[in-house]
């Protein structure tokens, strides 16, 4: 079996990779092609996001063929090459399946349109109320009304997500056994690992206005997921002891990721959930601007690294991926501390209980757009609240500022592999434009560098191999209420690990209260350390792993 606690999964979003044809699309060869470069870093899975057939209307989360890859991304020869080079390098690819919705191109969809009663009950088609208004005022996560209502049937269907991906009905026994049939299929091509995207949000439940909230209570964690998940781990990759699973849980509920990520309950190996990535929301408010709340940050963090241990759970543990701002500008500083602020962050998850997940240009210390005008971003999502803000009374600059701290397009500009043109992306122009730090960052100029941000997380990589309090040990959160510093203690058998963070600029006296002779420093994003009778003396974003065995 696997041990994925020993191992580290780097996340690929293929389209703002590597581009090997020049049409400005990141493709599978491009992916290819950089595999020393991830092997390099040392890890184990490379999680790509959707490659198959799709409009791309959410970048291809709305599949329109789960069988075959868009010609975008290359063909299927590609997919092989790709699988069979990563092999020889000990490298297991792990696939993004989207399996709450479809794209509305799917065929399932076009035939439910055109009145086939069998591909109907693959949907969620509701009557309008009375007043001919949608089933419910649920929202979609992309804003406005999640139901779309078709004048031919005078009836809606429901799409949490964009209005050109229809949710799956998964009630309905069929729909289950095609999804297990998809997952087959990928298995039977040697792949090793499955992320489910928005898994949790299979199970409806009643469909009924919400008067307290947009309608997640409804849909999220409901009543048969588990039951769910359950039967397609029995009905496909839970008959291959090797393969992991990763569930990307949406708002969900610790007691239910127990269920999901629990070792003995046969559902996935692993959960993300995103409640420490709402720090600097309002509630579940993400378009305003809102300081990091860091006392909230540590006690989330805590708060899931205890419960999961103590139920024998397991997390996916990150900073980021496509859907999120770049750690380095969100939680620490772009610019005075570059080097010391994503070292940092990256010293605080990796020393976390759980699958770490690096996501791509997280190593080079990769930072949020430098974009100032509306047309520069792609994505749906910030486009449409760009609109709704407006029409909510702001001002076109203030909905501007909002969309550029929070627009998923922080994470999806293209890899700066170089300081040539376009970082070296692409000879060609790129979908979506190049960050022009890229003469600064990039990672031609720090594989080498024993000092660079790469390195450590190579380090860290390789530490979480060799040091078993890292992959196994349980978790102690240490001085929980300090208002600076991120602290806390590992334990396995005898051997013991204490990460102490300083997550700010200011010099920091930190009291461990402990006594630290015989601990050695496995790692600092700090050439010397300065620790006395206990006290540790912070510099500016400091980070220390201290070991004792
Ligand atoms: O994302 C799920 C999701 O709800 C969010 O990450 C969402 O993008 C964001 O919070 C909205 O504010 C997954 C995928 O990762 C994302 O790229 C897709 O757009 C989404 O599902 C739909 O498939
Ligand atoms: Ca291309």
């Amino acid at each position: 079996m696997t041990d994925f606690r020993k191992s580290t999964v780097y996340q690929i979003y293929p389209r703002s990779f590597y581009d090997t044809n020049g049409d400005g699309f990141g493709d599978l060869r491009g992916v290819t092609a950089k595999l020393d470069y991830i092997k390099e870093l040392g890890v184990d899975y490379i999680w790509m996001t959707p490659f198959f057939v799709s409009p791309q209307y959410d970048n291809g989360y709305d599949v329109e063929d789960y069988y075959n890859i868009d010609p975008r991304y290359g063909t299927m020869e590609d997919f092989e090459e790709l699988s069979r080079e990563a092999e020889k390098r000990g490298i297991k690819l792990m696939l993004d399946m989207v399996f709450n919705h479809t794209s509305s191109n799917h065929e399932w969809f076009q035939k439910a349109l055109a009145g086939d009663e069998k591909y109907k009950n693959f949907y969620i088609f509701k009557k309008g109320k009375e007043d001919g208004s949608a089933p419910t005022n649920w929202e979609s996560k992309f804003g406005g009304n999640a139901w779309e209502y078709v004048p031919e049937m005078d009836e809606y269907y429901l799409h949490l997500f964009h209005v050109k991906q229809p949710d799956l009905n998964w009630d309905n026994p069929e729909v289950r056994e095609e999804v297990k049939k998809i997952v087959r299929f990928w298995m039977n091509k040697g792949v090793k690992g499955f992320r489910f995207d928005v898994v949790n949000l299979i199970s409806k439940d009643k469909y009924e206005d919400d008067y307290e909230g947009d309608g997640r209570r409804f849909y999220t964690d409901g009543p048969n997921i588990h039951k769910y998940l359950k039967e397609l781990n029995e009905g496909s990759f839970g008959q291959d002891a090797e393969i992991i699973t990763v569930g990307e849980m949406s708002s969900t509920s610790m007691e239910n990721c127990f269920g999901y990520a629990g070792a003995d309950s046969n559902e996935l190996s692993m959960v993300f959930s995103f409640h420490h990535l709402k720090v600097d929301f309002m509630g579940n408010e993400k378009w305003v601007l809102v300081p990091v709340d860091f006392m909230k940050l540590k006690n989330i963090l805590f708060d899931w690294q205890v419960g999961m241990s103590e139920n024998n759970a397991w997390n996916a543990v990150f900073w980021c991926n496509h859907d999120q701002p770049r750690p380095v500008s969100r939680f620490g500083d772009e610019e005075k501390y570059w080097k010391e602020s994503a070292k940092m962050l990256a010293t605080l998850v990796h020393g976390l209980r759980g699958t770490p997940y690096i996501y791509q240009g997280e190593e080079l210390g990769m930072t949020n757009t430098d974009f100032t005008k509306i047309d520069q971003f792609k994505d749906v999502e910030s486009l449409n609240y760009y609109e709704i803000l407006q029409q909510k009374g702001l001002s076109k600059e203030d909905a501007l500022r909002i969309i550029q701290i929070h627009s998923r397009d922080n994470g999806r500009t293209p890899v700066q592999w170089n300081s040539e043109e376009h970082g070296g992306f692409t000879t060609g122009t790129p979908w979506i434009e190049v960050n022009n730090n890229y003469k600064k960052v990039n990672a031609e100029s720090q594989i080498h560098d024993e000092a660079s941000i790469f390195s450590y997380y190579k380090k860290l990589v390789q530490l979480r191999k060799e040091v078993d309090v890292i992959a196994y040990g349980d978790i102690k959160p240490l001085d929980a209420k300090h208002p600076s510093v991120f602290a806390y203690e590992r334990t396995y058998e005898n051997e013991k690990l204490i990460v102490v963070c300083n997550f700010y600029k200011n010099e920091v006296v930190w009291d461990s209260k402990m006594n630290l002779e015989g601990y050695e420093t496995l790692l600092s994003n700090y050439s010397e350390q300065n620790i006395e009778n206990g006290k540790i003396t912070l510099k500016p974003y400091e980070a220390i792993m201290l070991h004792l065995q």
